[in-house]
């Protein structure tokens, strides 16, 4: 499987508990090497463009508060197939559904304040990548 890169976010509500080093172990004890990384606090006009896809689902707009609540720390992880790779270690969306082990199991609190994000896609890693970070700073 080829060398990907994706875009991860560790979210407001894990950031919050100072679960962000529990996280990164998981990313890395898979595989995925952080080769970006940094903490900023969204605005939720800047959290909105990042999630623009989602402007019609009904948890839009409690999405986007939730995601300016607190800092949070934006990173690239680079590795084999990095996007499912990254995806897998997330686990399910709802913590509910998520595979023991996972980050979601583990430290999600709900549907919508589930810990992490993980670009989707060759496409959607590519945008979210240059949404954060200057080529430059891919130190990889
Ligand atoms: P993400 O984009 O954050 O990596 O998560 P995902 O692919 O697993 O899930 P997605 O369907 O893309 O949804 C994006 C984020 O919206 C919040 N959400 N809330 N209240 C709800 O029913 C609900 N559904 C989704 C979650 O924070 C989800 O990760
Ligand atoms: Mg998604």
């Amino acid at each position: 499987m080829a060398i990907e890169r994706t875009l991860s976010i560790i979210k407001p509500d894990a950031t919050k508990r100072n679960l962000t080093g529990k996280i990164i172990a998981k990313f890395e004890e898979a595989g995925l090497r952080v080769i970006a990384q940094k903490r900023i606090h969204l605005t939720k006009a800047q959290a909105g463009t990042f999630y623009v896809v989602h402007k019609e689902r009904p948890f839009y707009d409690e999405l986007c508060e939730f995601m300016a609540s607190e800092p949070v720390v934006v990173q690239v992880l680079e590795g084999e197939g990095a996007i499912s790779k990254n995806r897998e270690v997330m686990g399910a969306t709802n913590p509910a559904d998520a595979a023991e082990g996972t980050v979601r199991a583990e430290f999600a609190e709900s549907v919508g304040e589930n810990s992490v994000h993980g670009s989707d896609a060759p496409e959607t890693a590519a945008e979210e990548i240059s949404y954060f970070f200057s080529g430059l700073e891919l130190v990889g």
